[in-house]
């Protein structure tokens, strides 16, 4: 592919548990895949690999580990997947990803661990590829707990969530150069993917997209 074709958009979309960020993406996905734009899905944790194997155990319960060592393996399972991400970027496919460094970060600083604080969280995300977009779709934790399936892994208690919720907003004040746009996820599936699309369509009418994109950085003071 001659390098004169653009390369395609890094985005994430990102919230809490049950936010709807994984019935969002395929929306995404489905909608550019059939409006001639290529369009792939990626999900974090990608529990396939052997190190989404371990986190999957951990998560479900049937494993337990130490708070650095798990952050460590979510944060391995981003990074294994990084050269393939990028090959796909390059060849112009759109990538759309379901949580990534910031849900990394978040989630283990949102325990109670003094030495496990945002900055330790996000050190080991600095050097992957900056996301062009990022959608967080907001919901409140109380609205969060009514949707299906919820409380069955080990982060989905009401506290742990609305802890994560305002730690996501002090991750995203420290990190000034990310282009984030905040959807407000407590309306109906149609809407919630109107206002996703509608904010996709306007990034990509001005987006001037780096190559290969920019990385992550440390979180400014
Ligand atoms: N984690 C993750 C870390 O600690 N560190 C990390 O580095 C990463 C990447 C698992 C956990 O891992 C933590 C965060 C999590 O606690 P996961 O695999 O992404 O992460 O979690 P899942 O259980 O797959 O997904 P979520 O619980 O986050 O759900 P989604 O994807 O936000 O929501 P979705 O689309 O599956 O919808 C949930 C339910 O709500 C309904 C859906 O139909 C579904 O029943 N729904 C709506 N209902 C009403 N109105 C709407 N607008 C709705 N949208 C969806
Ligand atoms: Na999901």
């Amino acid at each position: 592919m001659s390098s004169a074709s653009p390369r395609g958009a890094l985005v994430v979309v990102e919230g809490l548990d049950r936010s709807g960020k994984s019935s969002q993406c395929q929306i995404l996905v489905d909608h550019l895949n059939q409006s001639g734009s290529k369009a792939q899905y990626v999900k974090f944790p990608d529990r396939s690999t052997p190190t989404g194997k371990m986190i999957n155990s951990y998560l479900t319960g049937s494993a337990q580990q130490d708070d650095h060592s798990i952050h460590l393996l979510f944060s391995a399972n981003r990074w294994e997947a990084i050269q393939s991400i990028l090959q796909m970027l390059e060849f112009g496919m759109n990538i759309i990803i379901d949580r990534y460094s910031f849900s990394g970060a978040v989630y283990s600083a949102a325990k109670d661990n003094p030495n496990l604080g945002l900055d330790w969280a996000w050190a080991c995300e600095v050097g992957l590829p900056k996301p062009d977009l990022v959608l967080f779709l907001d919901l409140s934790s109380e609205e969060a707990a009514r949707r299906g399936g919820y409380g069955e892994e080990r982060y989905e208690t009401q506290q742990m969530q609305s802890r994560v919720r305002a730690l996501f907003q002090d991750l995203f004040k420290r990190l000034p150069n990310v282009n984030l746009k905040q959807i407000n996820a407590g309306c109906s599936i149609d809407d919630v993917a109107t206002e996703i699309r509608t904010t996709f369509g306007r990034f990509v009418e001005q987006a001037k997209l780096e190559r290969p994109p920019e990385k992550l950085q440390t979180l400014s003071a």
